[in-house]
């Protein structure tokens, strides 16, 4: 069969994924044995309007995944053991996690607490291998924390995320480059990053249920429907994710700017546009799990000059609705009263950030938690 693969041998990667198993479950079993072996669920009140963070392994048997209501879980259950989260506990083991892995390459790229990448193509330079490191990695995470992780190998972040799923629990799995297209091809296209439950559907109509699908469409059709996330279709189907892992840094600000081919000067517009990149942020907020106090606008006048204004909330904020409120205000104040403003870019940005735990004792923000709970997940099963 001919190589498909247009990464070149040269520049392979090896990157690791390691992702604990049933992170909070398994924290609460660990620490409560009477939970060992038993359907264990943390998340919300069955009795109200919660949600299932996770669930222990001997739970998923009934059907019960993240994000379902806590009330359908306990009625595929009964006899379910029903948990409230304990995020303190599931820091604390997080960071033992982060700092084993810390110990293999700089390269690390936590994802949420209980996952990350890394990037050990210089640390297996002299002959370890990477499927070598992640067994070690599981050993030190089982002894220091009495928890399980699966580890995924591969050359790329879409094949070792695939591969750290593809035995889990407990479980190591190793996507050479020669088996990866091999691998991708039969699963279904919902499995791929970046394509939810709405972009499945679409595909669906288009005659795409699978990776090879994916594969035999037309880059051009993809494109055409997508734009340029169908570029980014058209790759992953050829096992191709030239995405570098990134170490974690201090983020200081979540923003978003456009630059338009021509000078707008209706300030309806600018603030559609304005009211748009918003939105975006508060998805992307929701995915990182971060709130800001201030928000602020850009907005680059067809001279060049640049000004911005910004509007600080008392509490930090992450929702849609708070984001554009400020807005219409920010732009009134950056726009000239006597002449017609003429712009050519605009911008907003949220800082002044929180970790949603940090700020889980203001009222509001337990439900930021609840968001990112459910939602920066997604519903992968
Ligand atoms: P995951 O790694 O997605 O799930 P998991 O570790 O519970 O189980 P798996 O063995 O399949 O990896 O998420 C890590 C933690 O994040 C999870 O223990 C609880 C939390 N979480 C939520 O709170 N809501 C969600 O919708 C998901 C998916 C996870
Ligand atoms: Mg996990
Ligand atoms: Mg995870």
């Amino acid at each position: 069969m001919p190589n498909l693969l247009t990464e070149p041998i040269a520049k392979l990667r090896k990157i690791i994924h390691v992702d604990m198993d049933a992170f909070f479950a398994a924290v609460e079993q660990r620490d409560h044995s009477e939970l060992q072996g038993q359907p264990a669920i943390v998340g919300g009140d069955p009795a109200g309007r919660g949600v299932v963070a996770t669930c222990s392994y001997e739970a998923r048997r009934f059907g019960i995944h993240s994000a379902m209501t806590a009330a359908r879980a306990r009625s595929l259950c009964p006899q379910a053991i029903f948990l409230r989260p304990r995020m303190e506990a599931y820091r604390k083991a997080s960071r033992q996690v982060m700092e084993i892995l810390q110990k293999y390459t700089p390269l690390v790229e936590p994802l949420s607490l209980d996952e990350a990448f890394l990037d050990v193509t210089v640390a297996t330079a002299d002959g370890i291998l990477a499927v070598q490191i992640a067994r070690e990695i599981r050993w030190c995470i089982q002894q220091e924390t009495g928890l399980t992780a699966s580890a995924g190998v591969s050359y790329n972040k879409l094949l070792a995320k695939l591969a750290s799923d593809w035995r889990k629990p407990n479980g190591l799995f190793v996507i050479p480059p020669e088996k990866g297209l091999d691998f991708l091809s039969p699963l279904p296209v919902g499995k791929l990053h970046g394509v939810g439950p709405a972009t499945v559907r679409k595909l669906s109509t288009l005659g795409i249920h699978t990776v090879l699908d994916l594969r035999n469409a037309e880059r051009e059709t993809l494109i055409a429907q997508f734009g340029k996330t169908g570029l980014w279709f058209y790759e992953i189907a050829r096992g191709i994710d030239k995405r570098p892992v990134q170490p974690s840094r201090q983020r200081k600000s979540v923003g978003a700017e456009r630059t338009f081919p021509q000078n707008i000067n209706d300030p309806q517009i600018m603030l559609t546009h304005l009211q748009e990149m918003a939105s975006q942020i508060s998805a992307r907020l929701i995915t990182i799990g971060l709130a800001g106090r201030t928000i602020s606008i850009k907005v680059r006048f067809s001279d060049f000059e640049t000004i911005t204004r910004a509007y600080t909330h008392v509490q930090a904020v992450w929702r849609k609705e708070d984001l554009i409120a400020c807005l219409p205000d920010l732009l009134g104040k950056a726009l000239p009263v006597e002449s017609q403003p003429s712009i050519r870019l605009l911008g907003v940005s949220v800082s002044g950030m929180l970790r949603p735990e940090e700020s889980a004792t203001n009222t509001g923000q337990m439900d930021l938690l609840e968001d990112i709970l459910v939602k920066s997940h997604g519903v992968r099963r």
